[in-house]
């Protein structure tokens, strides 16, 4: 099946902020990820969705790294599950996820989550039980990788956000070199979802962007984000354009654009070899700014 090339089509926008709107109208954002040891991943995607719009953003993380993760940004609402390392115990919480899920616009699930039996297990529960909007990373895409037939039946919106070695554990291929082969791998990973409401963002130099008919390669970003976490501020910026309306194919779009902006703005200061994850989102205001 060929697939269009939609890269020249204009970048979406945000609409404009209305005078008389609140933070609610600009959307609540639930984070579920972090484990100890990855604190970082959960607060850099909590931290960006904010920086990306979104009115509220609430990180729910096991209770033994809650307060960490809280210590990183006081604008991010935190919420802690289980008592000690909560990988064992997320399970008896899938309940309590879910209730605080139907609050929200868009859940962000994976940055930093870890690979635990109970986590897997979590990851696809919320997969096939949870109708709202879903940003799919990290270790929720190696949960996925367990049950590769679990792609057929999500039950809402869905976008994958793999990097190569995701793509490779999730389908069991090695990204091709050659970008069309490469777009049409991503494509059929998307057709995996017979209900027709994945999208998948294969990261990296030029990151493509599918939903099974059409493809865009993503023309901005530099080999200087090739550095720890700068996927999980990703997540945070699209799961924040869901957040506020856009539709996933505009918010994908849109997030892979400015998170790409951002990381080519940072090395003006910072240069390729030192950039980091908290520089490029630092970079994101003045991203948008200029994509607007
Ligand atoms: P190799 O052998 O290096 O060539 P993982 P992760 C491959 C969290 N983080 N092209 C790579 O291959 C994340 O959110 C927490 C080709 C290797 O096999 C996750 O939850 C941080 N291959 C968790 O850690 C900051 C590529 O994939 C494997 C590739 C694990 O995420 C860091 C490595 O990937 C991190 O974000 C490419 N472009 N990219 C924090 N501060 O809390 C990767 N591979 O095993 O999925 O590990 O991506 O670091
Ligand atoms: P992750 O591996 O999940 O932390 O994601 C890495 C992020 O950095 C993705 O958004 C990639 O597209 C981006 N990235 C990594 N390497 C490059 C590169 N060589 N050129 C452009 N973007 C890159
Ligand atoms: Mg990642």
């Amino acid at each position: 099946m060929s697939i269009i090339d939609v890269t020249s089509d204009p970048i979406p926008q945000l609409p404009p902020r209305k005078a008389e709107s609140h933070k609610g109208s600009y959307g609540r954002v639930l984070v579920v990820g972090g484990s100890r040891g990855k604190a970082g991943a959960a607060a850099l995607a909590g931290k960006s969705a904010l920086r990306s719009g979104a009115g509220l953003v609430t990180v729910l993380v096991p209770c033994s790294i809650q307060a960490t993760v809280a210590s990183f940004e006081p604008a991010v609402m935190t919420i802690g599950m289980g008592k000690v390392n909560c990988d064992e115990l997320l399970q008896e919480f899938e309940p309590e996820i879910r209730e605080h899920a139907s609050e929200m616009n868009c859940l962000a699930v994976g940055p930093g989550l870890g690979t635990n039996s109970s986590t897997v297990r979590l990851v696809q529960a919320l997969y096939h039980r949870i109708s709202e909007t879903m940003i799919v990373d990290a270790d929720a895409l190696n949960a996925l990788s367990a049950w590769r037939d679990g792609l057929q039946h999500p039950s809402g919106p869905r976008i994958l956000t793999p990097h190569p070695g995701e793509f490779k554990r999730l389908t069991g291929e090695t990204c091709a070199i050659e970008p069309t082969a490469r777009a049409e791998q991503a494509a059929s990973l998307c057709r995996r979802d017979l209900t027709g409401q994945t999208i998948v963002v294969l990261k990296g130099h030029h990151t493509i962007l599918t939903d099974g008919n059409r493809v865009a390669f993503n023309q901005t970003g530099n080999p200087g984000m090739a550095t720890g976490g700068t996927g999980d501020v990703l997540t945070g910026v699209i799961s924040a354009l869901v957040a506020q309306g856009l539709t996933l194919w505009d918010a994908a779009r849109l997030g892979v654009h400015v998170h790409g902006l951002a990381g080519d703005l940072a090395t003006e200061t910072f240069g390729q070899v030192s950039l980091i994850a908290s520089d490029l989102l630092n970079s994101l205001p003045a991203a948008f700014k200029k994509s607007e």
